[in-house]
Formats: structure tokens, sequence, C-alpha cells
């Protein structure tokens, strides 16, 4: 059939992130959504993450549907704002939206809440019926043996790695976690053999991520489904390393390690978030305290996966000295990589709603990314803890640590090295960029105050 629409799919992004620096792997909202839209639609990609450029004077489509994080959402109302002035309609989805859908609707015609499949179908059939809804709601739970695999041809070939989805939600609440804008959040597994379909595809990649909120899942019986998946993909033996992110309790399960070994996973990447107890109560992560990490770690490299360590400075529970104590505490875990974070605040989350209480939030979206501050932190100025960071990044990135890194490898043949090289080195070059980035930010931020508090004396002053 000839297509009878034209839909743009696109990433917009703030920062061009494509310089090499960084370890890529996909997003899949709108590979998914792809997936689930009528044949009759022609249909086109941009991501400017890895580099693009739209060009929304010219471009032409019906539909111009947005996938934005926060720190990418000045750059998707720009856009919109022009695109819309050319009678084409847009609509956005994502975490920041559903946090905020009054601000999305005075840049779009529609916003998507929640998970977005089904909202996605209604939201066409609105449009092709020429009346659509200012927002549309996806629910968090639904069951995904509909979901089907994404449409890969809608994963920008700039990505370093491929990213895969197995299973979606989280039913905790940890207080900075942007995923407490979504109700109801079930953690649900992917029918294995769509999971496989869509491993199929990725036979002949190097290195597969998993991102999902938590691969291994949170109960008994979720461990029992992985490992029925594990078993499948053992047997179809695809060939591709993978990592994922998980939760310490993995250290609990010895035959589930092994399984994951056993069919390419190399790496865990896990939120720690501190080493101080009291810090996990702050931020109502207190399913991480009273756990022994260090011995986690250990349990963990016995089954030969690496693990990568997150961490979070500038909680309030934190004296000015505790990256000190991280430095030691992560060299004494034998962790395999770290990410350090600085406290952020996303909107619509349970600290969002406290910090703006207490008056310390600095609503700046092109800053909410992670790695620039966004909050007054109680017990760190922004430049001491830009510093802080640097101070854990630059200990654990050492000649010597990454040396005895690659060493303990070779001996437990966690064989990932090349990889690993390669990151220790993206993370050498891009922690630098990083830490200019957030510098010039926190400088142009005191130039503009500094201006417009002159610009205001200049007004209130009395004329000569
Ligand atoms: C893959 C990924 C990346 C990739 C791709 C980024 C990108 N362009 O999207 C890379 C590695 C490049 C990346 C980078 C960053 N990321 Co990132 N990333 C993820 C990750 C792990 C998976 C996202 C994903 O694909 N999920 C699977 C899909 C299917 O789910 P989904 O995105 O929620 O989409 C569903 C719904 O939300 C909805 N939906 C989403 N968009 C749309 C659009 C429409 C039109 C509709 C109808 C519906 C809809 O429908 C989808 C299907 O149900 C998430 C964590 C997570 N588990 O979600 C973090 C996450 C999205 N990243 C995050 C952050 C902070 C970053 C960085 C800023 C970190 C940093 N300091 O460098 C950077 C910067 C990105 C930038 N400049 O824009 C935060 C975002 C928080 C926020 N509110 O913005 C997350 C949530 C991690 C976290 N918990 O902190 N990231
Ligand atoms: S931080 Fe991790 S455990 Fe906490 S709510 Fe978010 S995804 Fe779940």
């Amino acid at each position: 059939m000839d297509p009878l629409y034209k839909i743009i799919f696109y990433y917009p992004a703030l920062e061009k992130e494509n310089k090499g620096t960084e370890f890529l792997y996909s997003p899949l909202s709108l590979a998914y959504l792809s997936a689930h839209t009528p044949d009759y639609y022609r249909k086109e990609m941009y991501d400017e993450y890895v580099g693009e450029d739209i060009a929304p004077h010219s471009l032409n489509a019906d539909i111009v549907a947005m996938s934005p994080l926060t720190s990418g959402i000045n750059r998707a109302y720009q856009v919109a704002d022009i695109l819309r002035k050319r009678s084409i309609v847009c609509v956005v989805g994502g975490a920041h939206a559903s946090a905020m859908p009054e601000e999305a609707l005075e840049h779009f015609d529609a916003v998507i809440i929640g998970e977005g499949e089904q909202p996605w179908k209604n939201f066409l059939n609105d449009f092709e019926n020429k009346r659509i809804s200012k927002t549309y709601f996806g629910r968090m739970d639904v069951n995904l043996d509909k979901l089907g695999v994404p449409d890969r041809k809608m994963v920008h070939p700039n990505y370093h790695y491929p990213s895969i989805n197995t299973s979606r939600g989280c039913p905790y609440s940890c207080s900075f976690c942007y995923l407490t804008v979504y109700k109801n959040r079930r953690y649900r597994t992917i029918p294995h053999e769509t999971v496989l379909q869509d491993m199929e595809d990725l036979r002949g990649e190097q290195l597969v991520v998993v991102t999902d909120e938590n691969f291994i899942g949170y109960s008994h019986q979720d461990h029992k489904d992985r490992k029925d998946l594990l078993k499948k993909m053992i047997k179809k033996d695809f060939g591709f390393y993978w990592g994922c992110q998980t939760s310490l309790n993995l250290a609990e399960d010895p035959e589930l390690m092994d399984l994951m070994y056993e069919s390419g996973c190399r790496a865990v990447f896990i939120g720690f978030e501190s080493t101080n107890p009291g810090d996990l109560q702050e931020i109502r992560k207190n399913h991480n305290a009273n756990i022994d990490y260090k011995q986690i770690v250990e349990e963990i490299h016995s089954h030969k996966l690496a693990v990568i360590a997150s961490c979070i400075l500038g909680l309030d529970n934190q004296d000015k000295n505790y990256h000190k104590q991280l430095i030691r505490d992560l060299k004494s875990m034998k962790v395999d990589f770290v990410r350090v974070f600085l406290m952020t605040s996303w909107p619509g989350t349970p600290l969002n709603n406290r910090l703006k209480k207490e008056g310390r939030l600095i609503e700046d979206w092109d800053r909410t990314r992670k790695d620039i501050p966004n909050i007054r932190y109680k017990n760190y100025t922004h430049e001491e803890i830009l510093q802080a960071r640097k101070e854990v990044m630059d200990s654990f990135f050492t000649f010597f640590n990454t040396l005895k890194t690659i060493l303990r490898w070779i001996f437990t043949e966690r064989s990932l090295i090349k990889l690993f090289i390669k990151m220790s080195f993206r993370n050498r070059i891009s922690e630098p960029i990083r830490n200019k980035r957030a510098l010039q930010f926190i400088l142009q931020k005191a130039y503009t105050t500094k201006t417009t508090v002159n610009k205001e004396a200049e007004v209130m002053a009395p004329s000569p």
C-alpha cells in the first residue's frame, strides 16, 4: 500500500555527544512505537544525540514524534515551535513530558504520559479522524505479551552498542529516581520468544546492553523466569557479550550468575548509590542498607562477572569529605569500573518535591543531566562537588589501577579486556569534557545572574 502519511521519529538533544567520548548504547522508545505504527505510514528517524541535526524549517512530515530526555527538552520545544507554525503535528512522550505535561502542551499538540504503545495507537487513530486530544495515558502495568520486537530500522547506526529490553518496570520508589513519575510500575517480563527473536537480529554484534531497570527482577519467580530465558539464550548461542543493570541480591543466586556468564554476560551495573547507610535511608533505597558491599562484589566476581558501581555524590547526609571515604571504599570493594553522578533533581520525583519546598532547586532543564549541579547542595558548593567527583574519578582511572583491573581480569577470565581498555580510554577523554561543560554552566549561570542583577540595579538606579 502507498504510504498515506509521513511520520518523523526524533530524539532531540542539546549536547551532541558523538565525539567518541561516551559509552553509547541506543534508546528504544521510538523503535517500539515504530513497530506499533500501521504500514501505511512512511517513517524516518533523526537522532541528534549521535550527531544528526534536524532541519525544522525545511523538513516535511505529517507528524513529528519526539522522545526527549530532560536535558533535551528545550531543544524539543524549540523544534516543535517551528514545526507547528508549519502545520506539522507534534507529539511528545517520555519521562520529562510525563512529569510536566502542562509545560509540554505549551509547545506540543499532544503529550503521551506513561508507557507509549497503546496510547500511540489511539493517538494515530485520532489523528486520522482529525480529532486529537491533548493528553493520552499509558498504563505502566500492562502485560507485555503483545509488545513484539522493536523496529531496529529506527535505531541510529552511530550508536556504539545496541540496547535490548527483556523486561520493564521496577516496584521501588527511590526518592531521586525519575521512574517514580510513573505510577503502578509493575515489573513485567517480555515473552521469551519475543526476546529471542530480537536477539536473533543482534547476532554478530560484539556487545549488547540490556537496558531493563533490573534484568533479574525482584522475586523468586522472576529469578526462575530469568534462568529459563538464559538457558534458551545459551542454546541459541548468539555469540555476543552482554551487560545489564541489576540489583545487589544477584549475589544470592549462584545459579543465576553462572547462567548469566554462560550466556555471554560479562558485566553488571549496580546502583550502590552510597557506602553510607544513613544516605540510603535519605534516598529511600533501604533495600541496599545493611549489606556488605565488599562481600557482594567478591561473590559476583567469583562467578566471573565484572561489577560497574554507580554512586551518587551530594546527598544531604554526606559531609564535605565523604568522597575521600568513597575513594577508599571503592578501592577496597575492588569494583571494576565506577560511574559517579551528582545528586540531580528530576521533575516529578519525591526529591524534587522536597527540594522545591526547601527552595534549593535550580530549574534549568539544560543542566539536568547528572554531571552538572542542578540543586543547592547542603554541604558542597558547586565547584566543590565537581572537584570531589573529579577526585573520585581520577583516583579510579589511574594507569596503575587500570593495569591492576586488567591483570585481575586476565587471571579470572572475565574476558572483556578490549572493551574495558576502550571504555577506560574513553572515560579519560570524556571526563575532562564533562567537567569543562559543568564548569561552563556554572560560570555562565553566575554571569547571567550577575548581569541580570546589574541590569536590575541599572533600572533601579536613580538617573543622574
Ligand atoms: C538508552 C539510554 C540512554 C542512551 C540513549 C539516550 C536517548 N537519546 O534517549 C544514552 C547512553 C545515549 C543515554 C544518555 C544519557 N542519559 Co540515558 N538512559 C537510557 C536508558 C538506559 C534506557 C532508555 C530506553 O530506551 N528505555 C526503553 C524504552 C522502551 O522505554 P522509555 O524510554 O521509557 O519509552 C517508553 C515511554 O517512556 C514512552 N515514550 C518515550 N518517548 C516517547 C515518545 C512518544 C512520542 C511517545 C508516544 C511515547 C514515548 O513510550 C515508550 C515505550 O513504552 C534509560 C534508563 C531506563 N531504564 O529507562 C536512561 C535515562 C533515560 N537516561 C538518563 C540520563 C540522565 C541520561 C544523560 C543525561 C546522562 C548524562 N549525564 O550523560 C545522557 C544524556 C542524553 C542526552 N543528551 O539527551 C535518565 C533520564 C532522566 C530524564 N528525566 O531525563 C534515565 C532515565 C536514567 C536515569 N534513571 O537516570 N541514555
Ligand atoms: S533507582 Fe533503581 S531501584 Fe530505585 S526506583 Fe529507580 S530503577 Fe528502581
